[in-house]
């Protein structure tokens, strides 16, 4: 199929499944989303990134003049949160047939402190996943101490921090100056890498946070984890 086929392909399914999201047809959506999948007629990567992301970030207010709608947001993020829960059975299964048993090791996945947006975090989480990775996801709003702590226990290759508002570039700081710190006391040898929209508009920020790079989609994950996937 050419480039230009793949994108109306995936412009009609788009504009299906944002039919079913804009009413809030939960048993919809996920009904959608497997059948489509089962019938291979999308991939996990193309439902993750053209299909759920795009539709949490176009979100369409139908019930609030205000510019934000938190509620609104709310009940559209849960059912993006379901439908990915329900994959997760297809993820699995595109994960061994890829890679078999082989581990490529253990990989965090955070929000720091105050950070309340946590879906990217879980996306690029089962992108490690599907690259081969035993990943813990932890998600939004986690104490610095608590993912040192984890960091200890698992030992991972990967700790990635996942910053979505420039508010929380803040404790993102704080947080990934704690994970190098510890790295340099242990010899550790984890990388940091940090995702997410707020690095969209300032990917200065990933310097001067202390990260070692900036991964936003899954091709960024497969470069960064050096072709293993
Ligand atoms: C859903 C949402 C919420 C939900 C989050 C629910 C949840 N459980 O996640 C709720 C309602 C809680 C919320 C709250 C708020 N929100 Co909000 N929210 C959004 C919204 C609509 C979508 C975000 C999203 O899920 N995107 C989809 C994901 C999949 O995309 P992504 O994060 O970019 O992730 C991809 C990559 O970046 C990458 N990635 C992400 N993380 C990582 C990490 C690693 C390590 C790697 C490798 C890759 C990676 O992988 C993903 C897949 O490709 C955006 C609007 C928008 N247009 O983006 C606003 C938005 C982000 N929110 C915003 C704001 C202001 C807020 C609030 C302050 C609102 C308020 N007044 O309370 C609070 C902040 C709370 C806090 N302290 O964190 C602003 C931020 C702008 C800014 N300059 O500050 C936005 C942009 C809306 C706007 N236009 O104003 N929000």
């Amino acid at each position: 199929m050419s480039e230009e086929q793949g994108g109306s392909r995936l412009e009609a399914l788009y504009a299906q499944f944002r039919a079913l999201l804009d009413a809030e047809d939960k048993e919809g959506c996920v009904t959608f989303v497997l059948s489509h999948l089962e019938a291979g007629k999308l991939d996990i990567v193309e439902l993750y990134e053209e299909l759920l992301a795009r539709g949490a970030r176009e979100h369409r207010r139908a019930n609030c003049d205000d510019s934000i709608c938190i509620w609104e947001e709310h009940v559209r993020t849960s059912i993006i949160r379901t439908v990915l829960e329900c994959c997760f059975p297809s993820l699995m299964k595109e994960r061994r047939k890829r890679h078999g048993d082989k581990q490529h090791g253990n990989v965090l996945v955070v929000c720091p402190p105050e950070e309340y947006h946590e879906l990217g975090a879980r996306m690029a989480a089962d992108f490690f996943t599907l690259c081969g990775f035993t990943v813990t996801f932890v998600g939004a709003n986690t104490p610095q101490e608590d993912i040192v702590e984890a960091v200890g226990l698992l030992q991972p290759v990967y700790v990635g921090v996942s910053v979505t508002s420039p508010y929380s570039f803040v404790a993102a700081r704080s947080t990934i100056q704690h994970l190098v710190d510890v790295r340099n006391r242990t010899g550790a040898m984890f990388r940091i890498p940090v995702g997410g929209d707020a690095f969209r508009h300032s990917p200065e920020m990933v310097e001067k946070l202390g990260a070692d790079m900036l991964a936003n989609s899954y091709a960024d994950i497969c470069a960064l984890v050096g072709g293993v996937h």
